[in-house]
């Protein structure tokens, strides 16, 4: 398999650590595409993910799937072992559940920020900004982080007693929040201490090195 993404971003992390998680790095070759330079913008690549974004996973087979919540399935499924995306009814429904809420309050919040209210990716890829719109994603952010912190002082994990996408999930908003220098505030002392149990996972401690 390849994984087309480009090292440092939040969302290739969350493929990152799934990989790590099911430990299938032996098994995967990752594929820089240069987010700097607007690659994910050319017609080559637009090809691959009509939504020009990263990362994207390529089976030996030529076929190719997009969207980080989506390559997760399909690699927590490849050993009929899932581990990541529940194997209930109602765990697979809740994970969803709160993975999507992860991304819809926090990290896409974050990264329309990130491309609206900052530099972004520069000029040749930013050709259209709305500072204004930014500005609101990075409160939206904010009110998303005391969200999760309200969940997490009643449970050890963001759907409930155990790890999850959608702890990947919210772990890449707090990746992009840090890039982009957006704090989480210091009474959040759930969403603190979660953070530091993440911060300790194999997977994500090795996520950058891989
Ligand atoms: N919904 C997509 C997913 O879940 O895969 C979003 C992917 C996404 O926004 N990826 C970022 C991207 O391609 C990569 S990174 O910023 O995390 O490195 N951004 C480039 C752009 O121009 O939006």
């Amino acid at each position: 398999m390849t994984i087309h993404d480009w090292h440092t971003g939040p969302y290739p992390a969350r493929v990152r650590i799934a990989v790590a998680e099911k430990g299938l790095q032996p098994q995967v070759r990752f594929h820089s595409v240069d987010l700097l330079k607007g690659e994910h913008k050319q017609p080559g690549f637009l090809a691959i993910n009509y939504s020009g974004t990263l990362p994207v996973l390529e089976l030996a087979d030529g076929s190719f799937i997009a969207e980080c919540t989506a390559i997760t399935e399909y690699l927590d499924h490849l050993d009929g072992q899932p581990t990541l995306t529940g194997t209930t009814a109602f765990e697979k429904g809740t994970i969803h559940m709160m993975s999507r809420r992860a991304e819809l309050e926090v990290l896409d919040a974050i990264s329309v920020y990130f491309h609206h209210a900052t530099p972004g990716l520069g000029p040749t890829v930013e050709l259209y900004q709305n500072a204004e719109w930014g500005l609101r994603q990075r409160d939206k952010a904010l009110r998303g982080m005391r969200y999760f912190d309200s969940v997490l002082k009643t449970q050890s994990f963001v759907a409930g007693e155990v790890f999850s996408m959608a702890d990947i999930t919210l772990f890449g908003g707090l990746v992009f929040a840090e890039i982009v220098r957006v704090a989480v505030p210091p009474e959040l002392s759930a969403l603190h201490a979660w953070h530091a149990r993440m911060l300790a996972r194999p997977s994500v401690e090795g996520w950058k090195t891989m």
